[in-house]
């Protein structure tokens, strides 16, 4: 699977987002299939073509076979974002809820070091619990949990061989309109 990202990644650069607020992020990002996710002073918003105007490659068969196995509807995901995690790259808590369904779920997979997500409730504000997302784990963000906030707050450096300089990659899947 990470040979196929690396593969999205010659077709489509990661690239650095910015918040609304002008800030950059601390993740690069690109993305596979029909939509891919850009945010920019513009907004946040799915967009089918690539900041430099190419459309998104194919999601890889190996990352649609994990949809299929765990997400438990009949639609095919239409976006898979590719986050790429540096040692000190972070995610701030968010919900998703960009995506016209919020009744169909998001699948995530994890690859190379771990990382601490955190995990409340629909409410911003709420209680918060942690657990660390290690490579090759799952998770799908489904029913009653699908508003749930979330992020990632560090990652463990060194503590996966998957990627030889180290870091990690996360992969969001979703159907989006
Ligand atoms: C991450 N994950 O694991 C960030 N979103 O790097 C997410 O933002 C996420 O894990 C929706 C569903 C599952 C997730
Ligand atoms: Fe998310």
């Amino acid at each position: 699977m990470v040979a196929d990202i690396r593969a999205v990644v010659a077709a489509a650069p990661l690239f650095t987002p910015e918040t609304t607020h002008g800030h950059k992020m601390s993740v690069r990002m690109t993305a596979a299939g029909d939509y891919g996710w850009i945010s920019d002073r513009r907004g946040y918003r799915y967009a089918p073509r690539h900041p430099d105007g190419g459309v998104w490659p194919p999601i890889p068969a190996s990352v649609l076979a994990v949809w299929k196995a765990v997400a438990g509807v009949d639609r095919a995901p239409q976006c898979c974002l590719v986050n790429w995690y540096d040692d000190h790259a972070r995610m701030g808590l968010h919900q998703d809820r960009d995506e016209a369904d919020l009744s169909l779920p998001v699948v995530s997979i994890s690859l190379g070091d771990d990382a601490l997500f955190r995990v409340g409730g629909i409410d911003r504000g709420g209680p918060t619990r942690s657990i660390w997302l290690r490579s090759g784990d799952v998770a799908v963000l489904g029913g009653a949990a699908r508003l749930a906030h979330h992020g990632i707050d560090r990652l463990r450096p060194g503590s996966s061989t998957l990627l030889p300089k180290g870091g990690r990659i996360n992969l969001t899947l979703r159907v989006v309109d």
